[in-house]
Parts: C-alpha cells; structure tokens; sequence
C-alpha cells in the first residue's frame, strides 16, 4: 500500500555515472520528473530531501578513462563539476548534489556491508570468473563484451544487452572477449560474497506486491524478474577501483558498485546534513523510521528503465536484510527517449547535450523541460526532435502561454493604469470561469502526485487557453468604449487567472514563473493559494509587460539538425584507416584496360532497383548502355551532362535482365560517399587515360 499522508518525503534521482555529460535522455527519464514533483511538494509546504549525486565507481568510469587518457580520478572529477554546474542552469532544485567518491559515502557503504557481513547475510563463494592474462586482470561486467545469448547482438556487455535490455552474467556470453585487451579470457577461480536474493524473494514478493500501485512498466519488469527466479548475485568485484571490501584478506576486491551505489542516497543525505551543519546528525529521519511510525517518510527513486531490478528488488533486498531502513514507497521509473527517429547513444554522439543546448540557446531552460515534460516518455518510449521543439515552443509556449500572459498585462497597462483593477459584479461568464479556474490546481496536484507529468502539463495549458477564451468572449478592447467598469472585473479576473498559472507552472516552467510572479507582484503565494479569486489584491501595480518566451526560427533548429548529424557522420569516420595498397602489378596489366573520357548524356532509374542507374554514355565513338551502382548517391536527372571517366573494355555483364557495358570510374571518400572522376580541364569525349 502506498503511503498517503507522510510527514515527509526522501526523493532521489538517479546516481548517473560520472563519465559523461547529461543529456535530454536522462533529463526526461528521471530529473526532469523528479524536480517537478519536489518543487511541487514544496510549493504544498512539505517536509522534502531532494537528494542525488555522481556514481563515481564502476567499470564504467575505468573505460572512460582508458578511453580519454585520464586516471579514473580526473574522469569523475571532470564530468561531476560538468554535471553539476548544468544541471544547476537547468534549474534542478537537489538539496544536495553529492559523489560517491567522498570519505563519507566509502564509511557509509563499508558499515552496510560489514553490517550484513556481520549478520551473516551473505554467502561467501568461490566461483570461476573470466580473467585476461595479457592485462593481469579479472574482468567484470562492463569489461567483458561478447554475443549475448537472447538476440546475438554481438557487443553485449557482461552485465546487460543494451540491444534487447536482457541482464546477463559474464558466463553467459558466447564467444567473449576482453575490453582491455581484446583477447580471450581465461577462468580463473576468485572468492565473492553473494547476496542471497533466492531466499529472499518471498520477502520480496509481498514487498512488490504490496505496491500494485506502481506503473505498470516498472510491476512488468519486476514481475519478470520474480517468475525466473531470482538468484544470488556478487555484491564483490575483484576490480582495484572502488570501495575496498570491509573484510580481512580481501586485496584486489571492491564493493559492486550497484551494492554501493543506491547506499550513495543515505550518505548523499548525510553529506547535505554535514554540509548545512558540519555533522551529519539528523539524516536518520529522512532513512530510518522511528519505533511505531514507520509511514512517516515517503521514499520515492526517480530513474530510468533500465535501472528498475536495482531499484525495486537488489537494493530493497538489502534494506530488509539489513533491518533498519524504510523501503522506497514508489519508483516511477520512465522508458526511453529516442532522438530523431534513432536511439540516443552516448558512444555513438547521437544526443543532444545539456551543456551544449544550455551555451547554445541560453536562457531557454524551460522551453527544454516543457518540451522534455510534454514529451515526456511515461508509459511507452518518446521520441524528440527538433522540429517539434520548435513547434511546441512557438504555438504553445509563445502562442497559447506567453500570449495570454502578455495579453493581461498590456491590457492592464493600457486600460488599467498598471494596477490590478477591481472586480465589480460579477456575469455568468465570469463565474463560470473562476469556478473553472478554482478546479485547476487539485487537478493539476492530483496528477503530479500520481507521477502522471504529462498530464499535469496538460492541465496547465488548459488553463492558459480558458484564459485566451476569456479574453476572446470579453473582448475588454471593444469593452472599453463602452463600460470601463467591466473591463476592471474582466482585467481582475485575467490577472487571478494568470496569477494561479505562475503557480502552478512553477514545477515545470521555474524560470517562467519566477518572471510571472515578478510582474504581477506575487509575494511568495504557494500551491494552496492558488486558483482563488482574490490571489491578487486591487490596487497592486504590476511592472510591463516581460518577454516570456520568443519564437524560434527555422535555421535555429536547422542547425541543431545539421549539427546531430555531423556529430554522427564523425563518429562514424572514427578508426577507418586507408586501404592497403593492392599487390604490384606491371604496366601491361594496366595497358590492357581502355580508360577514355565520356559524358553522360541520360540517366534513369532502373525500376525495383535500389542501386542501380541506367546511364548512357558518349565514349565519341559511339553511345553505350551503362548500369552503375550509384542511385543512393546521386539522382539521375542531376547527373546528365558530367563528364566522367569510363572504362570502355570491361567485358559486358548482365544486371536485372539489362545488359551494362563498362564501368564509370568512381572515387570512395571515407564516409562512404562518391564522387565522379573527371578530367582536370575541357577532354573531348574519347580522349584516352593513360
Ligand atoms: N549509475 C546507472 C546510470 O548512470 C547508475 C545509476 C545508479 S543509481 C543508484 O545510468
Ligand atoms: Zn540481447
């Protein structure tokens, strides 16, 4: 059951790992959720720790590293001053941004595992594991790649196919081999301590299934999980960057970094404790209930999909072993978001980076968490490209949002002297629209609690278009001529309306409504003020009229296109060399082929052919039939007229039932394109190439 009234809420986001900067994936997957539902909470004036961090362990760091040239150390201390300055533009409200690598987050996670070790929680087993001879190094999940045995995708990783999302142990790759070094790993035997989710998964069991509540994607993922079993998993890595295992004769060992990362909320905690008031006394109450009142804090994890089993099985599973620990209450997890019709992929640079998008189009920080939260991917995988941002931003933030507002302020300016004029009696078109209006924030409320952002969005658009139709059905502009006294109840009433949105868009739209609530001379009115009709006091001056938002033009986003797909055509250079030099051959091999000068003179397609172009060539003695492999190149009707070089005795061969005749010479750049060869001036057609 979930828990309804708590006195406070510990919210996480995810602990992303330190080798990489942010992206929208990430953004709309978890923090962008998780900063609403905080910021929410706080406008109802709860007791809230919004806390997350780096995870700075892992074999996914040492990769970088190696990758980048730089000690482990160097990458996360780069990527967390990154991280954390970006999401801070962003507007993401953590109460803490901590890491994993400070002194308290290692005692913390040390006193975890020696407390299970202690309680003899674990079994201690000693098992073959792949190890690489050339690098003298076990190798665990990520430093294994292999074919994974569920889709034959063949670069899975020892820990999880990101092709069809199976999670997988190193001994169950075909064909592996070593990240380090590439060759093929050896087993060698190594003494772990496994946590023993088998006997635990009754415990479990009741755990999830007390929690019918949870999104169906996430209960989908669990109950999978519990169907197969589950089965004890290595809480020790035989790896040298990470948290030393608290155990006697354990060199060479660390903590797994998914046993210590999740505890990297609890000392997260205790940092922000530490960094308010030099100790970490007071963070047992955001963790630890007290004896009888255990339904007093509400623990909520934001992540993405593929951190689900962690989440809702491995780490619950440790909190109940260890005893003493609230459970998460719920993990709102979300799917993917693709980018452009393709998955985003940090490898291969298909992203749209936080740090590059803030430098970029600065002061639009709210146009990405609309479109992010619009978008947002809830139920099923979402999809962003630019053209809907652009699109979202210039007919709805501008056109519905930014007009109403701007529309009650000058109007007020202009009729109004600047003030908030007073309502006089009031006509049915009035009170229907403030009892609409008073509606809006528990239904807005109501759908953040329930993690259903997209739909509070919608409900805060809503409300911006019942304020342009109230404008529209007024009409103050024809009003005025006739009865300025019921503009001041028409212009009261748009003013309350838009009031109530600086509220209520403020867990989405931060920056906005700070400027909102500027203009109109809101002071420091919360979530339970809003929607009243009296929000606004008469007489209260409000400043001009500020740009909330401005359209975007078409080369903006043309831009940002042509910029993912350069990103992606360099990545995709990266490591092709030149080819070798073809084996020696004398002047007679090469004096036996006739290479003369040509013009194309038609070109055409050749139907149900994907390659190939029917051209025809004027080699000046004659015109001859060509087919060419080249109709994902160039289009036919663009190529007539070239002058080209063709190799006019290459024995005719037959292609889809047409006979071709030579071959036109083509010359391969390094992304695959091609490019004619030509004669460097003016040839006749026929001239020779030798
Ligand atoms: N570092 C995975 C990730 O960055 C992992 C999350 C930990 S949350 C405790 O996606
Ligand atoms: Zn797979």
């Amino acid at each position: 059951m979930p828990i309804l009234n708590p006195k406070r809420y510990t919210v996480t986001a995810a602990l992303i790992y330190a080798n990489g900067p942010i992206h929208i994936g990430h953004l709309a997957g978890c923090y962008i959720p998780a900063d609403i539902y905080v910021r929410y909470l706080r406008s109802n004036k709860k007791e809230v720790a919004f806390i997350s961090g780096t995870d700075e362990h892992g074999v996914p760091i040492t990769i970088r590293a190696k990758k980048e040239g730089l000690t482990p150390q160097e990458v996360v201390d780069k990527y967390y001053a990154q991280i954390d300055a970006s999401f801070k533009s962003l507007g993401i409200s953590f109460d803490i941004y901590s890491r994993t690598s400070k002194d308290i987050h290692h005692e913390t996670s040390k006193q975890i595992f020696r407390d299970l070790y202690d309680k003899n929680v674990f079994i201690e087993e000693t098992t073959e594991q792949y190890f690489d001879e050339t690098a003298q190094q076990f190798l665990a999940d990520r430093y294994i790649v292999g074919t994974c045995p569920v889709c034959a995708n063949p670069n899975a990783y020892g820990d999880q196919c990101e092709r069809c999302g199976s999670t997988l142990s190193p001994l169950e790759l075909k064909d592996p081999r070593s990240m380090l070094s590439g060759a093929s790993p050896v087993l060698k035997a190594t003494k772990n301590w496994y946590l023993p989710l088998d006997t635990l998964q009754p415990q479990i069991e009741n755990y999830i299934t007390s929690h019918g509540e949870w999104k169906t994607n996430v209960l989908g993922q669990c109950q999978s999980w519990l169907k197969d079993g589950l089965k004890p998993r290595a809480m020790t890595r035989d790896l040298d960057w990470g948290i030393k295992v608290p155990v006697e004769d354990t060199e060479g060992k660390v903590l797994y970094v998914w046993f210590e990362a999740p505890i990297g909320y609890i000392s997260a905690t205790k940092d922000w404790m530490i960094q308010k008031n030099g100790t970490d006394a007071g963070w047992e109450k955001w963790w630890q209930p007290e004896t009888n009142a255990p339904e007093e804090t509400k623990l909520v994890h934001f992540i993405g999909k593929d951190n689900i089993v962690f989440h809702c099985i491995i780490f619950p599973a440790m909190l109940m072993a260890e005893g003493n620990y609230i459970l998460p209450d719920n993990v709102p997890a979300n799917e993917f978001m693709n980018l452009e019709g393709d998955k985003i992929s940090t490898s291969r640079n298909w992203a749209v980076w936080l740090h590059e998008y803030l430098e970029e189009l600065p002061d639009k920080q709210d146009v990405l968490r609309y479109v992010l939260t619009a978008n947002a991917p809830e139920t099923k995988d979402s999809e962003f490209t630019w053209k809907d941002f652009q699109t979202r931003n210039n007919s709805e933030l501008v056109g519905i949002f930014g007009n109403f507002i701007n529309r009650a302020v000058v109007l007020t300016h202009k009729f109004c002297e600047g003030k908030v004029p007073a309502a006089g009696a009031l006509e049915e078109i009035d009170q229907n629209t403030l009892s609409q209006l008073e509606a809006f924030p528990a239904r807005i409320g109501e759908a953040i609690e329930n993690y259903r952002f997209r739909e509070a969005l919608t409900f805060i658009m809503d409300l911006a278009r019942l304020g342009n139709k109230y404008l529209a059905d007024t009409q103050p502009w024809h009003v005025i001529k006739t009865d300025p006294a019921r503009v001041n109840t028409i212009l009261n009433i748009a003013l309350q309306i838009s009031a109530t949105l600086a509220i209520v868009s403020e867990p989405i739209l931060p920056f906005t409504a700070a400027k909102i609530a500027d203009q109109l001379g809101l002071a420091g009115q919360t979530w339970p003020d809003a929607g009243k009709p009296n929000l606004l006091s008469a007489g209260q001056p409000i400043t001009g009229a500020k740009l909330l938002f401005e359209k975007i033009e078409d080369h903006v986003i043309e831009q940002q296109i042509q910029k993912l797909h350069d990103a992606k055509r360099l990545n995709e250079l990266e490591g092709k060399v030149v080819a070798p030099v073809k084996a020696e051959i004398q002047y007679d091999d090469f004096a036996k082929m006739d290479i003369r000068v040509a013009t194309i003179v038609a070109a055409e397609n050749v139907p149900k052919s994907k390659k190939l172009l029917k051209l025809l060539v004027d080699i000046g003695s004659e015109k001859r039939t060509v087919l060419s492999g080249i109709s994902e190149h160039f289009k036919a009707e663009e190529i007539i007229g070239n002058k080209v070089l063709y190799l006019a005795n290459l024995a005719p061969r037959k292609m889809m039932g047409m006979e071709s005749h030579g071959m036109i010479l083509m010359a391969e750049d390094k992304d695959g394109s091609l490019a004619f060869v030509q004669p460097g001036k003016e040839i006749w057609n026929g001239g020779t190439v030798n």
